[in-house]
């Protein structure tokens, strides 16, 4: 059987979250480094203080996400994920969710993680507000928020709940489908 390969749009994708969300120093690899970063702006958007409950938990996640990622990726152990190790595992993480099995637990986390990020307001549910707040801060323009808000709610018929999130999640990642409403989740259109 021919070894299982993702298609250029599934790459392009998959590329895209980890330049926008992983290495926040863009200097093209993932490390520690990357997550403190990223700590220290969701706190900011959060106004969540240095040592408060809040900053901890995120912190404790971040953890947890990083000793996934390393454990998943970080095939040389240099404690550096590159692109071409992040994609090698998502080969993997792909082909797998293509077979039925669910994403591993840290990706869970970190998928859970953002759903509370972008709810600032805490109703457990996600409106276009929200939405673009956080993802203008990791560099999507307002109209490419609000399109593509649009787009995934499906023109704001679906309410954006963490079980709908989960479902655009998931298909963002995994759906060679370049009509799919979960292409859209981070904010960016791919063609
Ligand atoms: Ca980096
Ligand atoms: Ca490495
Ligand atoms: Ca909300």
């Amino acid at each position: 059987m021919a070894e299982y390969q993702l298609s250029e749009f599934q790459k392009k994708k998959i590329l895209h979250v980890f330049n926008v969300f992983y290495d926040s120093n863009l200097d093209g690899v993932i490390e520690w480094a990357d997550f403190e970063l990223a700590l220290q702006k969701i706190c900011g958007i959060h106004k969540w203080e240095v040592g408060s409950e809040k900053h901890r938990n995120a912190k404790a996640t971040f953890e947890v996400i990083w000793e996934g990622l390393r454990k998943f990726a970080d095939e040389n152990q240099d404690d550096k994920v590159t692109q071409e190790e992040w994609l090698k595992m998502w080969t993997e993480c792909v082909r797998a969710a293509e077979n039925g099995t669910d994403l591993p637990d840290w990706q869970k986390r970190y998928m859970n993680f953002m759903f509370d990020v972008i709810d600032t307001s805490g109703d457990d549910l996600i409106d276009v507000k929200e939405y673009t707040t956080v993802f203008t801060s990791y560099g999507a323009s307002k109209s490419n928020c609000e399109a593509a808000f649009e787009k995934f709610s499906d023109g704001g018929r679906t309410q954006i709940n963490r079980s709908a999130f989960e479902t655009l999640w998931k298909e963002y990642f995994v759906s060679k489908d370049v009509n799919a409403n979960g292409n859209y989740l981070f904010s960016q259109r791919f063609f």
